[in-house]
């Protein structure tokens, strides 16, 4: 789809009031009370967002990374963990529409872009995290089924989604021996852990997923045996971009408030505001929002361009925004004083949500070890 100036800022416009109406006013009661709110991820497909780079001809709204990223600030801005949600659940949707046959894309993306059916990616095990080509869930061909058997451990929305993307082993250790398959929520043999008690992202729920024994048609594989891996690691490349837009939205409301903040608040006989040690902070906070936005969009052209050096970029753009849109937020809290760390303020559940963008989706660390890798072997 080509979008022109009038039609994106229609989008930004809508993504905003969506945002502001619909995830902002109760983003602190989803966070207390660790609800998954099916209900607005449904009006979220309304708009378009459950399908935001799928296919046009499957119900996708078929934008670039340039957009997408700008689209999750947005809505981060309004509730971090879910707009982050949603961007897992794109994820999914993009990975069926770019590997799966077509009559399994027409099976499931139309839902998928609605989000009337919703996905969870199931990569991490629980002895296989950054590490993640060590995993040793099993997928074995038998007749015109596969046969899985494994735990998948940290899985995001788990337990109230209808699809699961399970990355499994079908061959030797290592990479290549890894295969994609989409499982349906109400295959025999599948279940689920507790859900997780967490530091943040409280309004989707994490849980194990546990296959025993589960049989799926083969169709329901995505590219062929040995594929997997790659196509999990080229998912997670937007994905990446995304979650740290999260935090690029969830930052720049935090400084945005802690800016009203300084400008309210009287102390010595003057507002906050007027103390240059807090205006210098507040200098800082606002140049990290601006070098996020702009790394961010420098990845997101070259993976939608195809660039070779796309995946360093968007390992890079995941490290440094999600590093410093945290230190701002929680420079955000500090500006606030106490008032910073009574959750009625919102701050405290910013930083909360913003915290574990540092280790999901690939650590920062493994982050820098995707860039230092790029720089020595050139
Ligand atoms: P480990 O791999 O054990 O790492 C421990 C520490 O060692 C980290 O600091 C790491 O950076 C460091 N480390 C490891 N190897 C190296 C190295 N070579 N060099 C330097 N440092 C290293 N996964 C999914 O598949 N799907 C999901 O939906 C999902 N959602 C999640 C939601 C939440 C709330 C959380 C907390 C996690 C989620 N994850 C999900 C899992 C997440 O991706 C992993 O937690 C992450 O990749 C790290 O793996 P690990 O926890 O096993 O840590
Ligand atoms: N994009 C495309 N291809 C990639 C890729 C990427 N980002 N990363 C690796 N590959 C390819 C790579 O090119 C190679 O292909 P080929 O076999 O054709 O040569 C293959 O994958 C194997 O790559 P490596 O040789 O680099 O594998 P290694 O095991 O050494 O390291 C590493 C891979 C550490 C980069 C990878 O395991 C990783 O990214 N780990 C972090 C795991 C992670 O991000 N988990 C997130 C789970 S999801 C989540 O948290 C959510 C909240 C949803």
């Amino acid at each position: 789809m080509s979008l022109d100036d009038d039609d994106l800022r229609a989008m930004m416009q809508a993504v905003r009031k969506f945002a502001e109406s619909e995830l902002a006013p109760h983003a602190q009661e989803r966070d207390e009370n660790k609800h998954f709110p099916v209900d607005v991820l449904a009006r979220a497909g309304e708009l378009g967002l459950g399908g935001i780079y799928i296919s046009e001809e499957h119900g996708g709204a078929e934008l670039p990374r340039t957009v997408s990223v700008r689209l999750f600030e947005e809505l981060a801005r309004g509730d971090v963990a879910l707009a982050a949600y949603i961007s897992i659940h794109n994820m999914v949707a993009w990975m069926v529409d770019s590997f799966a046959t077509d009559e399994v894309r027409e099976e499931w993306l139309p839902e998928l872009a609605g989000m009337e059916k919703l996905a969870s990616y199931c990569l991490t095990e629980p002895d296989a995290g950054s590490d993640a080509a060590a995993l040793r869930t099993t997928a074995v061909l038998d007749g015109d089924e596969y046969v899985l058997n494994g735990v998948k451990q940290f899985i995001s929305g788990a337990g109230s989604t209808h699809v699961y993307l399970v990355m499994a082993r079908t061959g030797d250790d290592g990479p290549r021996g890894i295969t994609a398959f989409l499982v349906p929520g109400d295959s025999p043999g599948l279940s689920f852990g507790a859900n997780e008690r967490k530091m943040g992202w409280n309004a989707q729920p994490t849980r194990q997923v546990i296959l025993d024994g589960v049989r799926i048609p083969a169709r329901l594989r995505l590219g062929e045996e040995g594929d997997g891996f790659g196509i999990a690691m080229r998912g997670l490349n937007g994905g990446r971009l995304n979650i740290a837009a999260c935090s690029l939205g969830g930052a720049s409301w935090a400084v945005e408030r802690a800016s009203t903040h300084l400008r309210e608040r009287i102390a010595f006989g003057k507002p906050l505001s007027a103390q240059q040690a807090l205006q210098f902070r507040l200098a800082d906070m606002e140049t990290s929002l601006e070098a996020s936005r702009c790394l961010l969009d420098r990845a997101a052209t070259a993976l939608d361009n195809g660039a070779p050096d796309a995946v360093k970029l968007c390992a890079m753009a995941k490290q440094f925004v999600t590093d410093h849109c945290f230190d701002a937020a929680n420079a955000a809290l500090q500006l606030h004083g106490g008032y910073g760390y009574l959750s009625e303020y919102g701050v405290e559940r910013v930083v909360r949500d913003l915290r574990v963008h540092q280790i999901l989706e690939g650590t920062n660390e493994i982050m820098r070890l995707i860039v230092s890798r790029s720089v020595l072997e050139g």
